[in-house]
């Protein structure tokens, strides 16, 4: 998620970090390349002019303290400026009403409203212990309704029926009776997909709008259009009265230009990005992390928070008790840990967020993405407990056999051994006197100069 930008502005804002003092020349020319950097990522014009003015503002004139270099003080206004366009904190969903407390969707087509649907119910029903009804209001398709219909059943909420020869309103209303009648927390409702200068489909969802009176109103658009995101947004916005954006498909953006375009154009905060395709693949939108990202800094909070929402602490407990009576780590409790990665949405989801990794090759992302840690399971699905337990038994023909058994060939048996060995490792390590941190420092050698840590400092600190 936004690699190109934050590519460019890490490699323009590295130079400056080289030189003695921040000049207002040099100040000029950096600006320069910020400015490209944002076009790029087609940020919308006017966000950047005000960008530019404000940095430029904030970077004249201002007292370099003796701890920082001109480059950390100009990276600092940066960063602040970057959250400033996105609307500095993260913004809530307001749901407080008599309930049930209804949220509106819309948005044009295959923008991800269904999707989001889905995700944000299963949100709300985890995090925030509502119950949650949801209902479908397209008409136009009787393929959306069923749509609508599966992914409910999938995060386990209650779906309202609801069919195309119905009227939206009159679909919407039976649902709150519903609602109100079951004791329910939050009603969703799904609407067809509509482009903004269609006037017949801009007149109905402003009629159901009047009609159901909404607590949220929410746009979603898809990240990947850029300033066009934005500019839908603002159109939306001026027909109906918006109270956020949910911004999808952020996992295939790597410019960021609507991220950063969205706020300043329509006054309305993205309350919620989706983050790719499964149900859970949609987190709140931390406008500060989201900068701290883009600047390759890494987004340290929203990983604690994703590892503990998801981490089964039964397991990591077990696990860490294992580890601290010297009880051998086997490929029992490595396949745990891999389940556990799996369920965080593999490995990449959560790589992005670590300081410097964001900008990390692609191939190497290939190399640790989902399809491998599929692989490695079935592997170990494929020995018998003994194996397991006590891996070093595993010779030729369990070798061959473990292959067959799991699709693989016999080299990706050997790897998953090696890997599993250092991982091995690194646990005895972690067991031994002061492992923890010593662990974490020999992580941070085997980084490549310029990744983590980055221009603040990060995670592991300096
Ligand atoms: N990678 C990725 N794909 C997404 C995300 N959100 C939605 N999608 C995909 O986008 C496509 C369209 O999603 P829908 O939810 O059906 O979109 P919609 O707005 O309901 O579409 P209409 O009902 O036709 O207007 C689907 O293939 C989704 O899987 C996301 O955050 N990341
Ligand atoms: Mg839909």
């Amino acid at each position: 998620m936004f690699e190109n930008l934050s590519d460019r502005l890490t490699k323009t804002l590295k130079n400056i970090s080289g030189r003695g003092r921040l000049t207002e020349d040099n100040i000029k020319e950096t600006l320069r390349e910020v400015r490209m950097a944002l076009l790029e990522a087609d940020v919308a014009l006017p966000v950047i002019r005000e960008f530019i003015a404000k940095v430029k503002e904030s970077a004249v004139g201002q007292d370099v303290s003796k701890s920082l270099t001109p480059g950390q003080v100009f990276v600092k206004i940066v960063q602040k400026e970057l959250e400033a366009a996105m609307g500095e904190v993260n913004e809530a969903l307001d749901l407080k009403a008599t309930p049930p407390a209804v949220v509106l969707m819309a948005g044009l087509q295959g923008a991800g409203k269904t999707t989001s649907v889905a995700k944000l119910s299963k949100y709300l029903k985890e995090r925030e212990k509502k119950k949650v009804l949801v209902v479908s209001a397209d008409v136009y398709r009787p393929a959306a309704i069923k749509q609508l219909e599966t992914l409910a059943k999938e995060v386990d909420v209650e779906f309202f029926p609801s069919d195309i020869n119905q009227k939206p309103i009159d679909i919407v209303t039976s649902a709150i009776a519903h609602a109100k009648k079951q004791f329910f927390d939050v009603l969703i409702v799904d609407t067809a997909g509509r482009l903004h200068v269609d006037s017949d489909m801009m007149g109905e969802i402003q009629q159901l709008h009047a009609a159901i009176n909404p607590v949220e109103t929410l746009f979603t658009v898809d990240a990947m259009t850029g300033q066009d995101a934005a500019n839908t947004a603002k159109a939306f916005n001026d027909a109906l009265p918006l109270t956020g954006i949910i911004l999808t498909k952020t996992d295939g953006d790597a410019r960021g230009g609507a991220a950063l375009s969205i706020r300043h154009l329509t006054g309305k905060p993205i309350k919620f990005m989706g983050v790719g395709e499964k149900i859970e693949a949609l987190e709140p939108f931390h406008p500060d992390r989201i900068a701290s990202r883009i600047l390759g800094m890494g987004d340290v909070l929203s990983l604690i928070e994703e590892v503990e929402q998801k981490v089964d602490r039964k397991k990591a407990a077990q696990l860490a008790n294992k580890v601290k009576s010297g009880k051998g780590f086997d490929l029992e409790d490595f396949r745990d840990q891999l389940v556990q990665m799996k369920s965080m949405g593999g490995m990449m989801g959560m790589m992005d967020k670590l300081p410097g990794m964001g900008n990390m090759s692609d191939k190497i992302k290939d190399q640790m993405g989902d399809k491998v840690t599929i692989q490695m399971e079935a592997i170990i699905n494929s020995m018998t407990k003994g194996e397991r337990q006590r891996p070093d038994i595993i010779k030729g023909s369990r070798k061959r056999r473990i292959a067959a058994g799991s699709g693989t060939q016999i080299q990706d048996v050997n790897k998953l051994l090696k890997q599993f060995t250092q991982m091995q490792k690194m646990m005895k390590k972690m067991s031994a006197k002061g492992g923890m941190q010593k662990m974490m420092r020999s992580m941070k050698g085997m980084m490549p100069p310029g990744g983590m840590g980055g221009p603040g400092g990060g995670m592991f600190g300096r």
